[in-house]
């Protein structure tokens, strides 16, 4: 069977590395500071690789999280294994508080590149437990994407969770059924 890669993008701090610790169980180091995550950390889980990676922002510039990106979607096409799952995290409070401030945040351009490279990425928008008016703050959040609000229309893209506050079941759903798409399309590839 072929290996299956998920792996997880976003702003530094945005709750990457504490979202795959509620996922999948495994230890990851989160915490307080941008930057904890250094380099793509690779976590095995059967023929599943779950990717953690390093936010952009803090010392990784876009340029850079481009690079790694293209590394590891380039590396599953010469291995002939299906396009890695991408799933891009963002910070909803951080994300409202730029667009407040007319800002352009940076997840905007992260999420352009995921579907330039041609990954259709699950958004998980993470940490609604800080924000009010969830529904008004997600179609603010999906239309800044590029998408059509209401936010309700991208149900198998777009899942507002809270991975602090163990809710991310909807995530886990959405990401098991893509898994389960790639999976099938991996067995239909020839080595
Ligand atoms: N309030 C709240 N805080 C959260 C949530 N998810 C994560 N955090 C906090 O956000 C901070 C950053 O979490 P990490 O998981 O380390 O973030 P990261 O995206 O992996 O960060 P880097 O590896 O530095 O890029 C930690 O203090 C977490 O406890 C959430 O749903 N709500
Ligand atoms: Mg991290």
């Amino acid at each position: 069977m072929k290996d299956i890669e998920v792996f997880f993008v976003g702003r530094t701090n945005a709750g990457k590395s504490t979202v795959i610790k509620e996922l999948f169980g495994l230890k990851t180091r989160t915490g307080r500071n941008p930057n904890v995550t250094r380099g793509p950390v690779r976590h095995r889980l059967g023929n599943l690789v779950v990717i953690d990676l390093p936010g952009i922002g803090f010392r990784r510039g876009l340029h850079s999280y481009r690079s790694m990106l293209r590394t590891i979607i380039e590396s599953s096409r010469d291995g002939h294994q299906p396009l890695p799952l991408g799933v891009q995290i963002i910070d909803a409070k951080s994300f409202l508080d730029l667009i407040e401030r007319h800002s352009r945040p940076l997840d905007v351009d992260l999420f352009e590149d995921l579907l330039d490279f041609e990954v259709d990425p699950i958004v998980a928008v993470n940490k609604m437990d800080k924000i009010e008016m969830h529904e008004a703050s997600l179609n603010k959040i999906v239309s800044r994407l590029g998408m059509l609000p209401p936010y309700k229309q991208w149900i198998d893209r777009v899942v507002p969770i809270s991975a602090k506050k163990h809710d991310v079941a909807e995530l886990r759903w959405l990401i098991s059924h893509r898994l389960q798409r790639l999976r099938e399309i991996g067995e239909n590839m020839t080595a």
